[in-house]
Protein backbone atom coordinates (compact mmCIF):
# COMPACT_ATOMS: atom_id res chain seq x y z
CA UNK A 1 0.00 0.00 0.00
CA UNK A 2 1.51 3.33 -1.24
CA UNK A 3 1.29 5.41 2.16
CA UNK A 4 2.33 8.73 1.38
CA UNK A 5 3.82 11.12 3.79
CA UNK A 6 1.93 14.05 4.69
CA UNK A 7 4.38 15.81 6.75
CA UNK A 8 7.85 14.94 8.57
CA UNK A 9 7.67 15.39 12.43
CA UNK A 10 10.56 13.52 15.22
CA UNK A 11 8.23 11.52 17.19
CA UNK A 12 5.26 10.48 14.46
CA UNK A 13 4.79 9.71 11.07
CA UNK A 14 1.89 11.38 9.68
CA UNK A 15 0.81 8.74 6.08
CA UNK A 16 -2.25 9.73 3.60
CA UNK A 17 -3.59 6.81 1.89
CA UNK A 18 -6.85 6.82 -0.35
CA UNK A 19 -8.94 9.45 2.05
CA UNK A 20 -6.96 7.96 5.30
CA UNK A 21 -5.03 10.06 7.73
CA UNK A 22 -2.48 7.76 9.09
CA UNK A 23 -0.55 8.82 12.17
CA UNK A 24 1.89 6.37 14.09
CA UNK A 25 3.66 7.12 16.89
CA UNK A 26 7.59 6.19 16.05
CA UNK A 27 9.21 5.63 19.14
CA UNK A 28 9.72 1.38 18.72
CA UNK A 29 12.81 1.48 21.42
CA UNK A 30 10.16 2.79 24.18
CA UNK A 31 7.73 0.86 23.05
CA UNK A 32 5.99 3.51 21.20
CA UNK A 33 5.70 5.83 24.63
CA UNK A 34 5.14 9.22 24.20
CA UNK A 35 5.98 12.47 25.65
CA UNK A 36 5.03 15.67 25.39
CA UNK A 37 6.45 16.72 22.08
CA UNK A 38 4.93 13.45 20.71
CA UNK A 39 1.66 14.74 21.97
CA UNK A 40 2.24 18.34 20.35
CA UNK A 41 2.65 16.17 17.14
CA UNK A 42 -0.14 14.25 17.16
CA UNK A 43 -2.38 17.40 17.64
CA UNK A 44 -0.66 19.60 15.21
CA UNK A 45 -1.46 16.16 12.69
CA UNK A 46 -4.93 15.76 14.16
CA UNK A 47 -5.65 19.43 13.06
CA UNK A 48 -4.57 19.47 9.83
CA UNK A 49 -6.66 15.86 9.75
CA UNK A 50 -9.91 17.91 10.66
CA UNK A 51 -9.13 20.81 7.88
CA UNK A 52 -8.39 18.64 5.43
CA UNK A 53 -11.11 17.72 2.72
CA UNK A 54 -9.30 14.80 1.63
CA UNK A 55 -9.37 12.95 4.75
CA UNK A 56 -12.44 11.06 5.49
CA UNK A 57 -11.04 9.05 8.67
CA UNK A 58 -7.96 9.15 10.23
CA UNK A 59 -5.64 5.86 12.02
CA UNK A 60 -3.85 6.53 15.09
CA UNK A 61 -1.39 3.14 15.46
CA UNK A 62 1.88 2.38 16.50
CA UNK A 63 5.39 1.90 14.62
CA UNK A 64 6.79 -1.85 14.45
CA UNK A 65 4.91 -5.34 16.12
CA UNK A 66 5.35 -5.20 19.41
CA UNK A 67 3.41 -2.14 20.97
CA UNK A 68 0.72 0.28 19.83
CA UNK A 69 1.77 2.75 22.95
CA UNK A 70 3.14 2.29 25.97
CA UNK A 71 2.16 5.32 27.64
CA UNK A 72 4.00 8.30 29.26
CA UNK A 73 7.57 8.20 28.59
CA UNK A 74 8.68 7.16 32.11
CA UNK A 75 12.12 8.59 31.10
CA UNK A 76 10.97 11.99 31.27
CA UNK A 77 8.53 11.65 33.74
CA UNK A 78 9.35 14.65 36.14
CA UNK A 79 7.78 16.25 39.22
CA UNK A 80 4.48 17.44 38.24
CA UNK A 81 4.01 15.96 34.81
CA UNK A 82 6.06 14.56 31.66
CA UNK A 83 8.77 17.11 31.35
CA UNK A 84 9.03 18.56 27.86
CA UNK A 85 12.12 20.10 26.12
CA UNK A 86 11.99 23.46 27.45
CA UNK A 87 12.21 21.91 31.24
CA UNK A 88 8.13 22.76 31.48
CA UNK A 89 5.96 19.86 32.96
CA UNK A 90 3.10 19.00 31.03
CA UNK A 91 -0.12 15.97 30.92
CA UNK A 92 -0.27 17.31 27.49
CA UNK A 93 -2.24 13.41 26.18
CA UNK A 94 -5.19 15.04 27.71
CA UNK A 95 -5.36 17.37 24.63
CA UNK A 96 -5.12 15.04 22.46
CA UNK A 97 -7.76 12.91 23.78
CA UNK A 98 -10.01 15.99 23.53
CA UNK A 99 -9.00 16.45 20.39
CA UNK A 100 -9.99 12.45 19.29
CA UNK A 101 -13.33 13.25 20.74
CA UNK A 102 -14.23 16.43 18.87
CA UNK A 103 -12.37 15.61 15.74
CA UNK A 104 -15.55 15.23 13.22
CA UNK A 105 -14.39 12.31 11.59
CA UNK A 106 -14.05 8.44 12.78
CA UNK A 107 -10.65 7.80 14.49
CA UNK A 108 -9.78 4.14 14.41
CA UNK A 109 -7.29 3.04 16.80
CA UNK A 110 -4.89 0.14 14.84
CA UNK A 111 -3.65 -1.82 17.96
CA UNK A 112 -0.79 -3.43 17.13
CA UNK A 113 0.94 -4.57 19.80
CA UNK A 114 1.29 -3.67 23.65
CA UNK A 115 -2.24 -0.97 24.46
CA UNK A 116 -0.55 -0.13 28.14
CA UNK A 117 -1.15 2.32 30.20
CA UNK A 118 -1.66 5.94 28.76
CA UNK A 119 -1.23 3.45 25.39
CA UNK A 120 -4.52 2.08 26.48
CA UNK A 121 -6.49 4.50 26.86
CA UNK A 122 -5.27 6.01 23.83
CA UNK A 123 -7.53 3.35 22.44
CA UNK A 124 -9.90 3.78 24.55
CA UNK A 125 -10.48 7.33 23.52
CA UNK A 126 -10.83 6.46 20.01
CA UNK A 127 -13.94 5.54 18.02
CA UNK A 128 -13.15 2.12 16.52
CA UNK A 129 -10.21 -0.56 18.17
CA UNK A 130 -8.98 -3.03 15.37
CA UNK A 131 -6.70 -5.47 17.53
CA UNK A 132 -4.06 -7.94 15.95
CA UNK A 133 -3.89 -10.99 17.85
CA UNK A 134 -0.68 -10.42 19.53
CA UNK A 135 -2.38 -7.24 21.28
CA UNK A 136 -2.70 -7.05 25.26
CA UNK A 137 -4.24 -4.57 27.03
CA UNK A 138 -4.22 -3.15 30.21
CA UNK A 139 -3.50 -0.32 32.72
CA UNK A 140 -0.57 0.60 34.95
CA UNK A 141 -1.19 3.69 35.98
CA UNK A 142 -1.77 2.38 40.19
CA UNK A 143 1.33 0.25 40.20
CA UNK A 144 3.82 3.23 38.64
CA UNK A 145 2.79 6.31 40.40
CA UNK A 146 -0.67 6.96 37.88
CA UNK A 147 -3.71 7.06 36.96
CA UNK A 148 -6.11 8.44 34.19
CA UNK A 149 -9.49 9.12 35.86
CA UNK A 150 -11.06 10.92 32.73
CA UNK A 151 -11.80 9.05 29.55
CA UNK A 152 -9.58 6.66 30.43
CA UNK A 153 -11.91 5.51 32.86
CA UNK A 154 -15.52 6.84 32.32
CA UNK A 155 -15.23 5.45 28.77
CA UNK A 156 -13.78 2.68 29.51
CA UNK A 157 -16.88 1.93 31.80
CA UNK A 158 -19.06 2.66 29.20
CA UNK A 159 -17.48 0.05 26.86
CA UNK A 160 -16.65 -2.68 29.24
CA UNK A 161 -19.15 -2.08 32.50
CA UNK A 162 -18.23 -0.28 35.44
CA UNK A 163 -16.68 -3.77 37.40
CA UNK A 164 -14.47 -4.52 34.91
CA UNK A 165 -13.30 -0.98 34.78
CA UNK A 166 -12.54 -0.87 38.13
CA UNK A 167 -10.82 -4.28 38.10
CA UNK A 168 -8.61 -2.89 35.20
CA UNK A 169 -7.49 0.00 36.75
CA UNK A 170 -7.45 -1.88 40.49
CA UNK A 171 -5.65 -4.96 39.31
CA UNK A 172 -3.35 -3.73 36.75
CA UNK A 173 -3.64 -6.93 34.62
CA UNK A 174 -2.87 -7.80 31.70
CA UNK A 175 -5.70 -8.89 28.64
CA UNK A 176 -5.20 -10.39 25.35
CA UNK A 177 -6.97 -9.54 22.42
CA UNK A 178 -9.65 -11.86 22.38
CA UNK A 179 -10.28 -11.17 25.81
CA UNK A 180 -10.31 -7.39 25.57
CA UNK A 181 -12.73 -8.43 22.24
CA UNK A 182 -14.95 -10.00 24.78
CA UNK A 183 -15.27 -7.31 26.87
CA UNK A 184 -16.69 -5.00 24.60
CA UNK A 185 -13.61 -2.37 24.58
CA UNK A 186 -12.43 -3.75 21.21
CA UNK A 187 -13.92 -4.30 17.42
CA UNK A 188 -12.07 -7.06 15.91
CA UNK A 189 -9.21 -9.13 16.34
CA UNK A 190 -7.06 -10.17 13.12
CA UNK A 191 -3.78 -11.92 12.47
CA UNK A 192 -1.44 -9.24 12.77
CA UNK A 193 -0.39 -9.56 8.95
CA UNK A 194 -4.16 -8.87 8.45
CA UNK A 195 -4.13 -6.02 10.93
CA UNK A 196 -3.95 -3.01 8.16
CA UNK A 197 -5.68 -4.35 5.14
CA UNK A 198 -8.47 -5.37 7.83
CA UNK A 199 -8.38 -1.41 9.14
CA UNK A 200 -8.53 -0.05 5.68
CA UNK A 201 -11.22 -1.92 3.90
CA UNK A 202 -13.18 -0.99 7.62
CA UNK A 203 -11.94 2.65 6.88
CA UNK A 204 -13.47 2.21 2.97
CA UNK A 205 -16.60 1.34 3.94
CA UNK A 206 -16.45 4.13 6.53
CA UNK A 207 -15.89 6.37 4.00
CA UNK A 208 -18.38 5.24 1.66
CA UNK A 209 -21.48 6.40 4.76
CA UNK A 210 -22.81 9.67 4.85
CA UNK A 211 -20.04 11.54 6.61
CA UNK A 212 -22.24 14.16 8.11
CA UNK A 213 -24.41 11.38 9.33
CA UNK A 214 -21.14 9.86 11.14
CA UNK A 215 -20.18 12.84 12.30
CA UNK A 216 -24.21 13.66 14.33
CA UNK A 217 -23.52 10.07 15.27
CA UNK A 218 -19.99 10.36 16.77
CA UNK A 219 -21.34 13.60 18.79
CA UNK A 220 -24.48 12.47 19.80
CA UNK A 221 -22.57 8.95 21.67
CA UNK A 222 -20.03 11.30 23.07
CA UNK A 223 -22.87 14.01 24.24
CA UNK A 224 -23.94 11.91 27.33
CA UNK A 225 -20.60 11.21 28.90
CA UNK A 226 -19.12 14.77 27.64
CA UNK A 227 -22.29 16.33 29.50
CA UNK A 228 -22.29 20.58 28.61
CA UNK A 229 -18.99 20.65 26.64
CA UNK A 230 -20.74 17.35 24.26
CA UNK A 231 -23.67 19.47 23.86
CA UNK A 232 -21.69 22.38 22.59
CA UNK A 233 -20.34 20.23 20.42
CA UNK A 234 -23.33 19.15 19.73
CA UNK A 235 -25.01 22.18 18.75
CA UNK A 236 -22.54 23.62 17.20
CA UNK A 237 -22.98 20.93 14.33
CA UNK A 238 -26.68 21.72 14.20
CA UNK A 239 -25.69 25.41 13.83
CA UNK A 240 -23.58 24.30 11.17
CA UNK A 241 -26.80 22.65 9.21
CA UNK A 242 -28.50 25.45 10.64
CA UNK A 243 -26.17 28.08 8.26
CA UNK A 244 -26.92 25.85 5.34
CA UNK A 245 -30.18 26.41 5.16
CA UNK A 246 -32.52 29.28 3.74
CA UNK A 247 -34.02 29.86 6.69
CA UNK A 248 -30.38 31.23 8.58
CA UNK A 249 -29.73 32.97 4.91
CA UNK A 250 -32.80 34.72 5.05
CA UNK A 251 -31.94 36.09 8.31
CA UNK A 252 -28.50 37.34 7.10
CA UNK A 253 -29.83 38.44 3.75
CA UNK A 254 -32.37 40.71 5.41
CA UNK A 255 -29.66 42.33 8.22
CA UNK A 256 -27.50 43.42 4.63
CA UNK A 257 -30.53 44.61 2.97
CA UNK A 258 -31.81 46.56 6.02
CA UNK A 259 -34.96 45.12 6.05
CA UNK A 260 -37.53 43.00 7.99
CA UNK A 261 -36.72 39.05 7.35
CA UNK A 262 -39.19 37.12 6.11
CA UNK A 263 -39.16 33.74 7.80
CA UNK A 264 -42.30 33.28 7.79
CA UNK A 265 -42.16 31.59 4.02
CA UNK A 266 -40.50 28.81 5.85
CA UNK A 267 -42.09 25.44 7.00
CA UNK A 268 -42.80 24.95 10.96
CA UNK A 269 -42.12 20.83 10.96
CA UNK A 270 -44.65 19.20 13.23
C1 LIG B 1 4.68 -2.52 27.66
C2 LIG B 1 5.32 -3.56 28.56
C3 LIG B 1 4.23 -4.39 29.27
C4 LIG B 1 6.18 -4.48 27.70
O1 LIG B 1 6.88 -5.40 28.51
P1 LIG B 1 8.10 -6.25 27.89
O2 LIG B 1 8.65 -7.05 29.03
O3 LIG B 1 7.64 -6.99 26.67
O4 LIG B 1 9.17 -5.18 27.35
P2 LIG B 1 10.10 -4.23 28.22
O5 LIG B 1 11.48 -4.79 28.26
O6 LIG B 1 9.50 -3.88 29.51
O7 LIG B 1 10.09 -2.90 27.31
C5 LIG B 1 10.82 -2.81 26.11
C6 LIG B 1 11.59 -1.51 26.11
O8 LIG B 1 10.64 -0.44 26.07
C7 LIG B 1 10.86 0.41 27.21
C8 LIG B 1 11.48 -0.50 28.25
O9 LIG B 1 12.17 0.28 29.22
C9 LIG B 1 12.40 -1.33 27.40
O10 LIG B 1 13.55 -0.60 27.07
P3 LIG B 1 15.04 -1.29 27.15
O11 LIG B 1 15.17 -1.82 28.53
O12 LIG B 1 14.98 -2.38 26.10
O13 LIG B 1 15.96 -0.17 26.81
N1 LIG B 1 9.57 0.94 27.65
C10 LIG B 1 8.40 0.31 27.68
N2 LIG B 1 7.44 1.10 28.14
C11 LIG B 1 8.02 2.28 28.42
C12 LIG B 1 7.54 3.52 28.93
N3 LIG B 1 6.24 3.71 29.23
N4 LIG B 1 8.43 4.51 29.11
C13 LIG B 1 9.71 4.34 28.79
N5 LIG B 1 10.24 3.20 28.30
C14 LIG B 1 9.39 2.17 28.11
C15 LIG B 1 6.23 -2.92 29.63
O14 LIG B 1 7.33 -2.33 28.99
C16 LIG B 1 5.59 -1.90 30.47
O15 LIG B 1 4.84 -2.24 31.39
N6 LIG B 1 5.86 -0.62 30.23
C17 LIG B 1 5.51 0.48 31.08
C18 LIG B 1 4.04 0.82 30.87
C19 LIG B 1 3.68 1.96 31.80
O16 LIG B 1 3.64 1.81 33.00
N7 LIG B 1 3.41 3.17 31.21
C20 LIG B 1 3.13 4.36 31.93
C21 LIG B 1 1.75 4.30 32.58
S1 LIG B 1 1.19 5.84 33.21
C22 LIG B 1 0.60 6.62 31.77
O17 LIG B 1 0.95 6.24 30.71
C23 LIG B 1 -0.31 7.77 31.88
C24 LIG B 1 -1.40 7.74 32.71
O18 LIG B 1 -1.67 6.69 33.45
C25 LIG B 1 -2.24 8.87 32.80
C26 LIG B 1 -2.00 9.95 32.02
C27 LIG B 1 -0.92 9.94 31.18
C28 LIG B 1 -0.08 8.86 31.08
Amino acid sequence: RNWTSIKSYTDIKFEFFEGIGKITINRPKVYNAFRPETNMEMLDALEICRERQDIGVVVLTGEGDKAFCSGGDQNVKGVGGYISENGVPRLNVLDVHKAIRALPKPVIAMVNGYAIGGGHVLHVVCDITIASDNARFGQTGPKVGSFDAGFGSSFLASHVGQKKAREIWFLCEQYTADEAEKMGMVNKVVALKDLEDTTVQWCQTMMKRSPLALRMIKRGLNAELDGQRGLMEFAGDATLMYYLMEEAQEGKRAFLEKREPNFQQFPKFP
